[in-house]
């Protein structure tokens, strides 16, 4: 029989407990986070694997600040969520503007909701601090996903570089993982650097087309079709099937151009139409199919690794870039040395020399 009384006191002291019920999924108010008081590393933990969504999003808060405090209990969190072992699978979705994305990840998360996953949905976008909002803060494109109890979004936070927004995004895949959320879906927009980022932090990479071809090829960079695990032509639906349906066939020989993956997968194209909520199945069909083959041949785990190790180069990169430009004497002496510099008096390779000592001697 159950020991009532000790059910009770056990209970209250659980993390799950701190917030109301009811916020168990969709786009958190920020208001209750910001009038919590501060809580410890291992309040915020046990909440997180208890799938408290408030919690969550009270770490991840954490996360995207800047003061060290706050990074640093974000990192006791984020790497004990890290040993809570999951299996979740991490799809990023690119496209551009207009193409459907939002659209796309409301129908498809619906979805995958409707077949019992939990989906977490994120975003790079590291322009996003410049224009002010977020490529997720359509909320009205993700109206019944974003009121789905089997769904969180989160809406991007501004950052100041894409490196520091990427890691944000990776440490928050971690605490969505940890949460029980089983399929993260990171958004980016197809222009800049942060397909690169998002491609390096997934396991599978799906670029959203639009129909037709040869022009619409322009507006995506060669680059990304090529690193692409499938190409989804978007809005196969009413008048625009036709040049769908010819896109699909192009795209098909363009992905056959390129040297095969190192996971073995043959990159597919699909059609679908986010509207009208057609040929979402086989974009998760697809999905498990990459999964048998590159975790059978082992490229799933190892994909993860080597993800991991690029991260580490990535964020030394970062910080001693950051280190040096902050440096006090490299600040001090910049304008005289780039004024030698600019008098002819020194090389760049001598300027950058005197610039990088006074960095070793001082740091
Ligand atoms: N016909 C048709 N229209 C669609 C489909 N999917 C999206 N649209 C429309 O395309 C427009 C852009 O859709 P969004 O989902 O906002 O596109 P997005 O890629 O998120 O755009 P950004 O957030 O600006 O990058 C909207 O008017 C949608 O209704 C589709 O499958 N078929
Ligand atoms: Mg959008």
């Amino acid at each position: 029989m159950k020991n009532k009384t000790t059910n009770k006191q056990d209970k209250s002291h659980h993390a799950d407990n701190y917030m109301p019920k009811s916020s168990t999924g969709g786009i958190l108010k920020n208001y209750i986070v910001k009038k919590s008081p501060a809580l410890s590393a291992d309040f915020l933990y046990e909440g997180i694997i208890r799938g408290n969504i408030t919690l969550l999003s009270q770490a991840i808060t954490l996360v995207e600040s800047n003061q060290k405090k706050h990074k640093a209990k974000a990192s006791k969190i984020v790497t004990r969520c890290l040993q809570h072992k999951t299996s979740s699978v991490r799809i990023g979705i690119t496209g551009v503007p207009g193409v459907g994305k939002s659209t796309f990840i409301e129908a498809f998360g619906m979805y995958l909701t409707e077949l019992g996953n939990k989906v977490a949905v994120l975003a790079v976008d590291p322009s996003s601090g410049v224009r002010k909002g977020s490529i997720l803060a359509d909320k009205t494109r993700m109206e019944h996903l974003g009121n789905n109890p089997r769904a969180y979004i989160r809406p991007t936070a501004a950052g100041s570089s894409l490196g520091g927004v990427a890691n944000n995004t990776r440490e928050t895949i971690t605490l969505c993982e940890a949460a029980g959320f089983n399929i993260i879906l990171v958004e980016t927009v197809g222009v800049g650097q942060s397909e690169t980022a998002v491609h390096a932090m997934v396991d599978f990479f799906l670029l959203l087309q639009l129909p037709g071809a040869g022009d619409e090829l322009q507006g995506i960079k060669r680059g990304i079709t090529e690193i692409a695990d499938a190409i989804v032509i978007n809005k196969a639906d009413g008048d625009l099937m036709p040049k769908a349906k010819l896109a699909k066939v192009i795209f098909n020989r363009v992905l056959h151009l390129y040297p095969p993956k190192q996971s073995d997968w043959q990159p597919k194209v699909l059609l679908c139409s986010a509207l009208e909520k057609s040929g979402i199945g086989a974009v998760w069909k697809m999905i498990n199919d990459f999964l048998k083959i590159t975790k059978e041949n082992g490229y799933f785990d190892k994909n993860r690794i080597s993800q991991n190790k690029y991260w580490l180069k990535e964020t030394v990169d970062e910080e001693l870039k950051t280190a040096f430009y902050e440096n006090p004497e490299v600040k001090k002496n910049w304008p005289v040395i780039a004024d030698a510099l600019s008098k002819n008096k020194i090389t760049s390779y001598e300027a950058a020399r005197q610039l990088m000592q006074l960095y070793e001697k001082k740091s």
